[in-house]
Order: C-alpha cells, then structure tokens, then sequence
C-alpha cells in the first residue's frame, strides 16, 4: 500500500461530534473523510420543535471551547447570515433548536471532507509496520474502500423502547424520536399519552397541551420516576461537565464508576426548569374560574402493559408505591424513553484485535484510545464512553474539547490547546 493512498484519519458518522472533528481537522495538514448514512446532516429532525432550545450556551458549538477564532463558530454563523444584532437583542444563551440544526448545516456544506448517503459497512485492521484500517462503504448500492491510520467512530445512540414494548411499536405506538414525523396524525387522536419524564417527554407534553383546545384529546403523561424533576443547573453543578471532572471521573476505580453514574442522573436526565415553568403555567392558566385541562400527570407509575384493542391501546400503569394497578385507554402512545449506545455492526471486524471489561464494554483509556489487545491503529470513540470517562460523554459542551485531545494524538502534535484548569472547585484530592 502506498503512503498516498491512506488518509490520516476516517470518521463513521456525522453527528455534531464528528462534524466538530472534520471542523478542526480541516486544513490542518491532515487528510481526512467523514461518512454519514443520511442524506444530508439532520439533527435529531424527530425533536426539532418550535420553541425548543438547546440545553447548553452557544459556544457548545462544534468549535469555540477550542477554537473561537475558527471560520466555523456560531458567532460566525450569525455574521454571515447579518443576524448579529437580532441575536445581541435576543440575549439569549440557550438558541433554538433549529437553529443549531442550521448552524450545523451551514458548516457542513463548507467542509470538502463529508461524505453523505455513505454508510460504513465494514472495518477491518491491517498489521502492518504502521498499522492502518480498510473501511467499506455502501453508496447507493455499490461498495467503496478507502483507508486510513486512524478511526473515529460517531456513531451516536439510538432510541431506546423497553423490550417488553418493542413488539407493539406501530405508528400509534411510537419512540419520541420520531413525533414530529407523526405530529399531524397525532393531534388527531382522541387521547395521547407520553411516557418518561426526560427533557423529550415534557418538551412533547408542553407542545400537545398548546395544542388541546383546538384538537380536545385527552393527555395523560406517567413516570416511573419519583417525580418530575428537574435537570441540574446550577453553576457549580454545571462544573460537572467539565475536562476537569471528566480527568477525574476517569481516575476513579472501575468498581466505583457504575454507582456514581447512577447517583448522576439529574445532571442530564431530568426537564430543564424552563420547560417545567411553562408546562406549570399554561396549566394554572387554563384552570382559571374552576375550568378542567384533561390532563392527568402520575409520577411513580410503571407502564406494565399494553394490549392492542382495535383502534386503541389498553395500558396497565402500576404505582409501585402504593403497589396499585390501573387500565388507562389511550389511542397514541408517545414512548419518552431515552437513547442508549449500540454497538455498530462493523466493529465486528475489530473484536480480534480491541479490549473489552468484564461487562463487555470496550476499554477504553484517558485520551479516547480504545484499547487493543497489541499496538494497533488508534481508533477512538465518541459519546460511547460514559462508562468511563462519565456524564460529559454525550454533552456537546464538550465536544470540541474531546475533538481537540484526539486532533493532537493524530496530528502528532499540539494544534488544540488544552486548558489545565476549567473549573473553581476541586474534584478529588
Ligand atoms: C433530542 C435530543 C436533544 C439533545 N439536546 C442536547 C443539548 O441541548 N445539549 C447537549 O449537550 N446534548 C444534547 N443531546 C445529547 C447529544 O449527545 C446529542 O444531541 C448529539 O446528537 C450526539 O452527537 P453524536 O455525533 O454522538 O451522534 P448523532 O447526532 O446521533 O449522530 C450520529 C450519526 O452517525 C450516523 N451513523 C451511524 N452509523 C453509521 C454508519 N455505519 N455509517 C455512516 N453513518 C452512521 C447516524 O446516521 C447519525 O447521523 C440531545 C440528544 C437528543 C436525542
């Protein structure tokens, strides 16, 4: 294999994490290609809804926290679309939604290095004296190989319906990724009922009950939570995701990993306070001289069965407190139930040479290294280490700092600076 032929680096996927590497890659004297399966870069289209924001300030874009010179920030976005002053007198961190999609669509149309309809079929690793990877692409039917030192999976997560369900999924049945798809057929139905009490759920919630008086469902949303709660976001809490904790996190022994993970949850898996506000007041509002909302909200309330009856949904909710059950009619189904990471079907080609633990997830060391079994052609992973780097592993704040750790290690020198400090508190002794 001639030199020429390899490129430094191959990206599988193009999610904001990937397309952060292919930002701060490009022009950096690194050959690159990044491949997505869609057609275009889409991001999350099932939860673009007016009015809904990103979770985190708009410097979590796929450049600024390493690079705020770059031509790619969000400020830099604004300046060439003139909406510099719209955004200082919208004085907001926190952009739409959609905005960010069309941000991120706007630096993916510069980058030469992108390649969409590609979905990575296979990867296979040659031992060579400088080892390298030989991925196969599928586009539009046809098979392409192409080589590369390096690898990057950014694969992303997927929707997760808990098995017992998955049989019943339909399209009154159906995963929160996919309601705006559904959104139109859904306000039709006599009632709704959302499960799970995440930033997703109440964000459909909030959306459905603007919507009632003009369609008159009935909306139930259940929680097997112990309440709708809401997500951290207090500054110091926000320090979490941070370099700083995650250097922590990562030192901290694997046996304690899980638990501390558990105990985590509210600081990303909770509704923002904002979207508990407005769901809270568009309710007092609408009760207003004694008026009824058909809603009905229950925390602590299992979904522990559904049968299908003509055109409706029998469920059984259980209050695990009081150990009661319930049956509830409900025509559409919205499952609120989170996304989880999946191993993609081409790293089947590397479990000969990559390290798994005990629980079967791949080892992975501080600078997002998988670990091999002998020296191999670094491959490092994005948003698929929470189980040991922790909560800021899917956190787009961090992004472009975990893009700048691998860019350094590919390059073979030092192109991202990396802070040694990020935080007031201490982690740790
Ligand atoms: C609705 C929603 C809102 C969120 N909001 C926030 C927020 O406000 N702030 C925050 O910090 N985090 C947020 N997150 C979490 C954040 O981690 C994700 O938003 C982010 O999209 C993750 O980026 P990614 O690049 O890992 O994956 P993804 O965005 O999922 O992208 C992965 C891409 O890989 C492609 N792919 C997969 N397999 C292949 C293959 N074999 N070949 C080619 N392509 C492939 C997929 O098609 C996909 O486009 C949110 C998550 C969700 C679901």
């Amino acid at each position: 294999m001639e030199q020429r032929d390899i490129l430094d680096v191959i990206g599988v996927g193009v999610g904001p994490f990937n397309l952060g590497l292919a930002a701060l890659i490009d022009k950096k004297d690194c050959t690159y290609k990044c491949f997505e399966q869609k057609d275009e870069f889409n991001w999350h289209p099932g939860m673009l809804l007016e009015g809904t924001t990103l979770q985190v300030p708009f410097m979590a874009d796929v450049v600024t926290m390493v690079d705020p010179k770059s031509p790619y920030t969000f400020l830099n976005y604004l300046h060439e679309h003139e909406r510099l002053y719209q955004f200082y007198f919208f004085e907001k961190f926190h952009i739409p939604r959609n905005e960010y999609n069309h941000y991120c669509r706007w630096v993916a149309s510069q980058l030469s290095g992108l390649e969409f309809n590609s979905t990575v079929k296979e990867v296979k690793m040659h031992e060579d004296a400088k080892p390298y990877y030989e991925v196969t692409v599928e586009k539009e039917g046809k098979l392409y190989t192409y080589y590369s030192y390096h690898l990057v999976t950014g694969v992303g997560t997927q929707p997760v319906v808990p098995r017992d369900f998955q049989t019943v999924a339909s399209d009154t049945f159906y995963h929160s990724a996919h309601y705006k798809m559904k959104r139109q057929q859904t306000l039709q139905a006599k009632s709704i009922t959302v499960i799970g009490s995440g930033q997703s759920a109440a964000e459909i919630v909030y959306d459905l009950l603007q919507q009632q008086p003009e369609f008159e469902y009935k909306l139930n949303w259940y929680t097997r939570s112990k309440g709708f709660y809401p997500m951290e976001y207090s500054k110091l809490g926000l320090e979490h995701f941070s370099p700083d904790y995650t250097r922590y996190f990562y030192r901290l022994p694997e046996e304690k990993k899980e638990s501390v993970l558990r105990n985590q949850a509210l600081l990303y898996k909770g509704i923002s306070f904002e979207t508990i506000g407005n769901i809270y007041d568009l309710i007092y509002e609408r009760t207003i001289g004694g008026k009824e909302v058909p809603l009905t909200m229950r925390a602590l309330t299992e979904l522990a069965g559904v049968e299908k009856i003509n055109d409706t949904h029998l469920l059984t909710l259980h209050q695990y407190e009081q150990d009661s059950f319930e049956k509830e009619e409900s025509e559409i189904v919205i499952m609120a139930t989170g996304y989880h990471a999946k191993e993609p079907a081409f790293m089947e080609g590397l479990k000969e040479h990559v390290l798994f633990d005990e629980k079967g997830q791949l080892k992975i060391n501080e600078r997002y290294q998988v670990e091999m079994k002998k020296k191999g052609a670094p491959l490092f992973v994005q948003n698929g280490e929470l189980h040991t780097h922790g909560v800021g592993a899917p956190d787009l704040g961090l992004g472009a700092y975990r893009n700048a750790v691998l860019i350094n290690q590919i390059a073979g020198k030092s192109v991202y600076k990396i802070y040694k400090n990020t935080v007031f508190q201490k982690f740790g002794f």
